[in-house]
């Protein structure tokens, strides 16, 4: 049979846009050689953010040369209203590809999937940020209430793991959801699983915060990842799937580790120097809990019924599992009326680029089972 023509279009090609590229490599030669239905997927646009590459004409770009063919290509950066003209008049289906954290692309995604352009992307910010985003984006999809292109954003919480896949398959089989709980962030987990390991040691915190930061565990600027806005993010996209209408990730209490006194640093090196200064209340906590024979871990959670949802640190007996969790590993568990008291539990790496492009690329695949 003849193949189908799929357009991809990637914008973003940083830690997770490199590792998706090379993904989308190999499924490019397994798709185009499958027997009963081959599939031609070509890339025709790539992007960060100062540079971009494409063809007027729709002609595909070599997945081999792209970072090459952008490296010296001398095209202004378009608008996203600029791309969404450019890419709704292809000659064939087009994905987008979002892998970048920019807000102005996640204000457009109404505009791509209005255009039938469907949008898969590992980028929090289009369905954390503002309830009416949320909405209009549902609203234009055709795997929402509209009749645009698809969506799919699995990576937007726990990087490849099928956490927002388990959810909506819960759903609509009928569970209830009752409680969600975990460990929500790869740097989150890496710091408090070595800050107080279960069995006792561990460093002081400013010690663990800087070994996080040396093995690139953290945002380059640690603050980012102490002041709990990426958990409150995913547990916003968490609440709104089991159908809590959350405003915005500020609407519920988030603990952040920034000490007061902090806040106002003006750079992160600064940050860093001073943050020994407050390893005392940190030891005071890890001591108490200590006391009971807990550890400290930093959750979130979503009480459904009574529409719940907070970010912070909590105690754990030693023997829970959120307290034997390993290195920088997520931890995400679904209380629901089926399962009763044992809950479905999901866990495995929450960060990195290959980890996070899988998720992307499995939204892909889905897209073209769709199309
Ligand atoms: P990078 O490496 O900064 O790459 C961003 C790219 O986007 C760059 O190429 C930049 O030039 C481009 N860009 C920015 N604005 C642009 C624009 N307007 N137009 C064109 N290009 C633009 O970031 P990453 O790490 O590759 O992340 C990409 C996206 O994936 C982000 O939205 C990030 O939040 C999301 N993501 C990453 C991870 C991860 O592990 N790297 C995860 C999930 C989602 O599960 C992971 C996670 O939550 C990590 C978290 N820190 C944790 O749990 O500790």
């Amino acid at each position: 049979p003849a193949a189908r023509q799929i357009f991809v279009a990637v914008i973003g090609a940083g830690g997770v846009g490199k590792a998706f590229l090379s993904q989308l490599s190999q499924l490019t030669k397994r798709l185009s050689s499958e027997p009963s239905t081959p599939i031609n997927l070509a890339l025709i646009y790539v992007a960060r953010s100062s540079k971009v590459f494409f063809n007027e004409d729709y002609s595909p770009i070599s997945i081999s040369s792209w970072e090459s063919d952008l490296a010296s290509s001398t095209r202004t950066v378009p608008s996203p209203t600029q791309i969404a003209d450019y890419l709704s008049k292809a000659p064939a289906s087009v994905i987008l590809v979002d892998n970048t954290s920019n807000e102005d692309v996640a204000n457009a995604y109404p505009l791509f999937l209005g255009k039938k352009i469907s949008v898969v992307t590992p980028n929090k910010k289009g369905f954390s940020s503002n309830l009416k985003l949320w909405q209009d984006i549902f609203k234009a999809a055709s795997n929402g209430t509209g009749s645009g292109g698809y969506v799919f954003h699995e990576s937007t919480v726990g990087a490849g793991l099928p956490v927002l896949s388990t959810l909506k398959d819960l759903i609509e089989t009928g569970d209830e959801i009752v409680k969600i709980e975990g460990v929500f962030s790869g740097t989150m987990s890496f710091l408090f699983n070595s800050f107080m390991p279960v069995g006792g040691g561990g460093g002081s915190f400013s010690a663990e915060v800087t070994k996080a930061k040396e093995l690139g565990y953290t945002e380059p600027d640690p603050r980012d990842d102490l002041n709990g806005l990426d958990v409150a993010r995913k547990l916003t996209i968490l609440a709104r799937i089991s159908g809590l209408e959350i405003e915005s990730p500020a609407s519920f209490p988030v603990q952040s580790l920034i000490p007061n006194e902090l806040e106002s640093c003006k750079s992160g090196d600064e940050f860093m120097k001073r943050l020994p200064e407050f390893d005392g209340e940190m030891d005071k906590l890890k001591q108490e809990a200590a006391k009971e024979g807990k550890v400290v871990r930093f959750v979130g959670s979503i009480d459904v019924a009574e529409k719940d949802v907070k970010v912070g640190l909590e105690k754990f007996d030693a023997s829970h599992p959120i307290a034997a969790l390993k290195g920088s590993d997520n931890i995400i568990s679904f209380y629901t009326k089926r399962y009763g008291s044992n809950p479905l539990i999901i866990q495995g790496a929450g960060a990195g680029g290959d980890a996070t492009a899988m998720g992307v690329t499995a939204d892909l695949i889905k897209v073209l089972r769709l199309l």
